[in-house]
């Protein structure tokens, strides 16, 4: 009989599957850092007959797969610590059809974003998800994640933008669902489970992405705010009267981690607690001139301290640097990670009831607040202080962490308002969902992965 490793090896060929050391670590994990890989292998499939082999052969002999796109996950989604083939779809990067009536693009799953968004511009078109790691991150992920990024107040999160997918489900048949189109009223739209199912009911190859008109005369202007309330009736003066793109947020913590890096300065030399950056198009003078009267009488109305608007794409880019790049920055840090989601006018409340909770009992701990403020989305990194040993920091966020999900329950959020379930997440499921919500998706997972061979442990376990 042959091996598993001989049977992937007649599927995609010897150079399409690797058992080596550092292929396993490399491959075995997202940008977590808590968890061990160990993977059996990982294979590099070229098409979708292909991953649908792969899948049968994991359903006969009852080995779980990992799907695995660009890696950049942050909730251990992708993570593969038990034996499991790794379904790597990085060779999976073709365009596949491009429909100009309908400004459809169908891509392979393991298209990296950038080069998605660059095809799209060379059409004529434009891909607007986007995030800091589009440059790694890779379309089939996005999907299975439903990525949010930095433009969903204007265009939405990855699902929007999805109108068609193929996909091998975990008992390995091939479901080429909705086919592009824009309108389809006939049942119910499967291509809504696969997007967010984190790998948990199949793989996804293939899918066809909407494009929209390019953004014209792109403006950035961040300005530093008084204290957290008065972000949001600045918020509400510009979203009154300006279409924007974008609506961010960091506070100084998070800000000065960027500036040590030594890539980009502060934007101004005034001093602020919190600092919101905001983009908008201004395809006509009439726009900015209203822009900056809104800005005026924020500034009037002391909801404002300082601002800055963008005179060059360079100062455009650079400004946004000073939120793209928290993440990379804090990376040189042990953090606690939390990426979370209440209705935007409960945000003040409930970012005040986590700061009385740090202060009363870990005021040591430094915490950096950023996000999509615009989304009711907040990023707080916990930041581990410099003399405690990393052990004892992931210890007490073990109890840190249920009393900020309690916080988000109370005020109806969300515990992953983009980033996943994946493995890091998974014990506080209840916080957000209810036990009969959870009971569904089991029934979801069992119907498409009968013998739970699809990224087993992610989100719930099974039983
Ligand atoms: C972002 O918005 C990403 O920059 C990463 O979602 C957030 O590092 C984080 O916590
Ligand atoms: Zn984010």
């Amino acid at each position: 009989m042959q091996s598993v490793i001989e049977q992937l090896v007649a599927i995609v060929g010897e150079h399409r599957v690797k058992i080596d050391v550092d292929s396993q670590q490399v491959f075995g994990k997202d940008q977590t850092r808590v968890f061990t890989p160990n993977p059996m292998a990982v294979v590099f499939p070229d098409n979708t007959e292909e991953v649908q082999k792969i899948v049968q052969l994991a359903n006969q002999q009852r080995i779980a797969i990992v799907p695995s796109g660009g890696r950049t996950g942050l909730s251990g989604g992708a993570v593969a610590m038990k034996g499991e083939i790794v379904l790597s779809l990085e060779k999976m990067n073709r365009v596949l059809d491009y429909l100009p009536e309908d400004r459809v693009i169908q891509v392979q799953a393991g298209m990296v974003t950038e080069q998605l968004q660059t095809i799209a511009e060379e059409k004529g078109g434009f891909y607007p998800v986007d995030f800091g790691s589009s440059g790694s991150s890779q379309i089939g992920g996005n999907i299975a994640t439903n990525a949010g990024g930095i433009k969903v107040i204007r265009y939405g999160m990855t699902r929007n933008w999805v109108l068609g997918l193929t996909v091998v489900t975990g008992s390995g048949e091939v479901l080429h669902i909705n086919n592009g189109m824009m309108k389809n009223a006939t049942g119910y739209a499967l291509q809504h489970l696969f997007i967010g199912s984190e790998g948990t009911l199949g793989v996804i190859t293939e899918a066809h992405m909407k494009l929209e008109r390019q953004p014209q005369n792109l403006q950035v202007l961040v300005l530093g705010v008084p204290n957290f309330e008065a972000v949001m009736p600045v918020m509400r003066e510009f979203r009154a009267q300006i279409d924007l793109t974008a609506f961010e947020f960091f506070d100084a913590n998070a800000m000065q981690k960027v500036v040590d890096c030594g890539h980009v300065s502060a934007p101004f030399t005034t001093q602020a607690p919190f600092y919101v950056l905001i983009e908008f198009e201004s395809p006509h003078e009439e726009t900015l001139n209203q822009a900056m009267q809104v800005f005026e009488a924020c500034m009037e109305k002391g909801w404002v301290l300082d601002g800055v608007l963008s005179q060059s794409l360079e100062q455009l880019k650079n400004l946004w640097r000073l939120r793209e790049d928290i993440t990379e920055s804090l990376s040189g840090y042990t953090t606690n990670k939390n990426d979370i989601s209440v209705l935007i006018g409960h945000v003040p409340a409930f970012i005040n009831d986590i700061e009385q909770f740090f202060a009363q009992h870990y005021a040591a701990f430094e915490t950096c607040w950023f996000g999509h403020i615009g989304d009711g989305n907040l990023h707080l990194n916990v930041v581990k202080p410099q003399d405690m040993p990393i052990p004892e920091f992931y210890e007490l966020c073990k109890s840190i962490n249920p009393k900020i999900f309690e916080l988000v329950a109370k005020y109806g959020g969300s515990i992953s308002a983009e980033h996943g379930v994946g493995l890091t997440k998974k014990p506080y499921l209840a916080y957000s969902r209810s036990p009969v919500e959870v009971d569904y998706m089991r029934g979801i997972k069992q119907l498409f992965d009968p013998h739970g061979i699809m990224n087993p442990g992610k989100i719930f376990d099974i039983a």
